[in-house]
């Protein structure tokens, strides 16, 4: 746990000081608009999704230089679903990483159009990241609107969890099925993008990439039920976060559904899961195995 530890806040260390070059600053008040932007995305997140991209792509001979353009977009859009989930026609939240919320820091309009901002600039960044050959950038781009979009991705996802509530359930099965597909949108569409685009930035052939994203489903779970562990039994000073929402609010999630405990046991049983998909890496995938474990014992 402490190396996986260590190796992420290196990581993090190195992608940060990048990922600042990449927000230049712009005359006049519209540049309100960058710092917002800039005040979200530098704001001290764990970096899980650009790790598991560099990772990834490391598997298949793709160094950070290349991997970083990818990592950086999905860090973008990730912040700008954060800043948006925030605001009070959504979550409604303060705090986030420990720090005020965009539309605390700054106001609700701006909060807006710092996500918009984000959201657009992840595929500007991408598109124009010369180191990557054009043929794989397009792939890229058309494979991260599809994980974050309307169809299927993290906006339906988030559409399905403010409204599952009304959704008449008449079995727990029916129950089940909503909660998976809800998180799996909402969640795990991210963090598969993330490493099935290090599967294609190193032009993976199908049966590995398969491998791949068999990973990252279990990790995506796995991760959902460590979030909700969290809300429910986390210390708000190191989550970062307002906590007890989800029973607050009447989410579906793993843990209102299974229980604390059972949750917990899946969870284990997901990791496990998740480190025999990759097996067949052996030592290479060391750190995607750590990360497996990392994902359900963190502390935020
Ligand atoms: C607004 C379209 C739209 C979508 C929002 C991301 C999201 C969808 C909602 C956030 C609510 C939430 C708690 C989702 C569960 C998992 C999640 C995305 C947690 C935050 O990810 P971390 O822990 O965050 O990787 P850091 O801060 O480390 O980057």
């Amino acid at each position: 746990m402490t190396d996986i530890v260590t190796k992420l806040t290196d990581f993090s260390k190195r992608f940060n000081a990048d990922l600042e070059k990449c927000f230049p600053t712009i005359n006049g008040t519209e540049n309100r608009a960058v710092e917002a932007m800039k005040y979200s995305v530098m704001n001290g997140g764990k970096r899980l999704r650009s790790y598991l991209l560099c990772e990834c792509a490391a598997l298949f001979g793709v160094g950070y230089e290349t991997a970083f353009p990818a990592a950086a977009s999905l860090e973008m859009l990730h912040s700008y679903s954060l800043i948006h989930d925030d605001l009070p026609a959504m979550d409604n939240d303060d705090l986030r990483r420990g720090k005020p919320t965009c539309h605390k820091q700054f106001d609700e309009a701006t909060a807006i159009l710092a996500g918009d901002g984000l959201l657009t600039y992840a595929f500007s960044y991408l598109s124009e990241a010369q180191i990557i050959r054009p043929e794989i950038r397009l792939t890229l781009v058309q494979m991260l609107s599809d994980a974050a979009g309307a169809f299927g991705g993290m906006v339906s996802g988030q559409t399905l969890d403010l409204y599952a509530g009304d959704i008449e359930v008449t079995s727990d099965s029916e129950a089940e099925k909503i909660i998976s597909r809800l998180e799996e949108m909402k969640t795990g569409r991210l963090l598969r993008y993330a490493c099935e685009a290090g599967a294609v930035l190193g032009k993976a052939p199908l049966d590995m990439r398969q491998i791949i994203v068999g990973y990252s489903r279990k990790i995506g779970q796995a991760f959902q039920i460590a979030d909700d562990i969290l809300d429910r039994e986390g210390d708000q000073q190191i989550v970062g976060k307002t906590l007890h929402k989800d029973d607050s609010q009447n989410k579906f999630t793993f843990v209102s559904f299974y229980g604390i405990e059972t949750a917990r046991q899946k969870a284990r049983q997901l990791v496990k899961e998740a480190i025999e998909q990759i097996a067949v890496f052996g030592d290479h995938a060391e750190n995607l195995q750590n990360l497996a474990h990392y994902i359900i014992e963190r502390n935020h």
